[in-house]
């Protein structure tokens, strides 16, 4: 269970259930010398041994004659991770994404305490991995998005020498979701490597952790709310999670405090070593350890991280997608943003500001995208064509001369 991918929505962010399962992509050669049909008709025995049944496999396959092609698109487009921390959160805790975590949390209150109730995890973690995963639902409305998830998975096993383990284990996973009636064979879709549902979960981690929250028989993490964010508390009870304990604490760093990144001691022992929480509040849980993390580089804010922090990451191996879960999870909780200002280099936007500026782009006809504050590829080619059209150099860089002159 891990997941990968920066893109626009939450949906292809949501591949982060994965992203540690693999590296980079590879090209879409076929693993055998084989046709798709032959390796299909292979891999039933496969799938026998998983007790799938002959019916149920051939219900699978029924309508699918040949790979996914944009499967493999997506499998060899490789995302650059040059994005900084500071960007990574103005695209997933800012006004929107709080305003509709704000909602939600009436919406689903009586659920949300209830999935508290029993797995104790707070329900403002829930919202806020809701939120990565699939902008409370929303990615999923875009359905040309979807994938169907055998499909998807055989084409992986087929032709994607790099992941075929996972494609195999993968596929042999959502063949036995299939076979438990948890899905109709025409919901069973996902993102392109097979995470599903509102809360992302890859077929495994969906027969490691789903639940079946509102009792109608079936984990239903595609339609129920109930279910999908039950499920999400599952794997968080499940590795461990400390209820009603922090993530950890914003701290600002004494001189020469940044060389002890990474290690570990007790809050106290970081206390006295002048480790404090900016504006005064005080450090909890002196006893518990907690490791050293500056995710925005050595002049950047501190941040000491406790147990449940590390739990996060058990739904994605990121430390950028646990801080923004933390993140968001407290402004969901009423808690304050961040104190400290991230190590911005100078004329970069903040967070408002890339709303304005797509906003403003939109308004002079350049741009017709979503305005999330998410500078991708369709903001940049937007920007791209309003510098053309003023005379300035097309970079395509979100920067406050960019912002000024699109304000005149
Ligand atoms: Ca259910």
């Amino acid at each position: 269970m891990n997941r990968l991918l920066k893109t626009l929505g939450g949906f292809l962010a949501g591949c982060m259930l994965f992203a540690a399962c693999f590296g980079s992509a590879t090209a879409a050669v076929p693993v055998d010398h084989q046709s798709f049909q032959e390796f299909l008709e292979s891999f039933y025995s496969e799938a026998a041994t998983k007790g799938i049944s002959r019916q149920t496999y051939d219900r699978a396959f029924a309508s699918v004659t040949e790979p996914d092609a944009r499967v493999l698109e997506k499998a060899a487009y490789q995302a650059e991770f040059t994005t900084k921390i500071w960007d990574y959160l103005d695209a997933r805790v800012n006004p929107l994404s709080i305003l509709d975590g704000r909602i939600m949390a009436g919406v689903y209150g009586k659920t949300l305490a209830d999935i508290e109730a029993r797995f104790g995890v707070d329900a403002s973690i829930i919202l806020a991995i809701w939120s990565m995963e699939t902008s409370y639902g929303a990615a999923l409305l875009r359905t040309s998005r979807l994938h169907y998830v055998p499909q998807a998975l055989a084409t992986i096993a087929y032709a994607d020498k790099r992941r075929q383990k996972f494609g195999r284990t993968q596929l042999l996973a959502s063949l036995e979701i299939l076979q438990a009636g948890d899905v109709n064979i025409e919901q069973l879709n996902g993102s392109w490597a097979g995470a599903m549902g509102h809360t992302q979960f890859i077929p495994t981690s969906f027969l490691a952790y789903g639940v079946d929250f509102d009792n109608d028989g079936r984990r239903d993490i595609w339609n129920s709310i109930p279910d999908a964010l039950a499920t999400a508390a599952n794997l968080l009870h499940t590795n461990k999670w400390r209820t009603g304990k922090p993530w950890g604490y914003e701290v600002t760093v004494p001189v020469n405090g940044a060389s002890l990144q990474g290690e570990t001691k007790t809050v106290a022992q970081w206390q006295k070593l002048g480790f404090v929480r900016p504006g005064g509040a005080a450090l909890g849980y002196l006893e518990d350890n907690a490791v050293l993390k500056m995710i925005g580089g050595d002049d950047g804010p501190g941040f000491l991280m406790l147990r449940n922090f590390f739990v996060l990451k058990r739904y994605n191996n990121s430390d950028f997608y646990a801080l923004s879960v933390a993140l968001l999870a407290d402004r969901l909780a009423g808690k304050p943003a961040m104190q400290q200002l991230w190590p911005r280099p100078a004329g970069s936007l903040s967070a408002t500001q890339k709303f304005t500026l797509q906003e403003l782009l939109a308004e002079k006809g350049f741009y017709s995208g979503g305005i999330d504050g998410r500078i991708g590829p369709n903001s940049k080619e937007a920007i791209k064509a309003f510098q053309h059209k003023r005379g300035l150099a097309p970079d395509g860089e979100p920067s406050q001369d960019l912002l000024q002159a699109l304000q005149q």
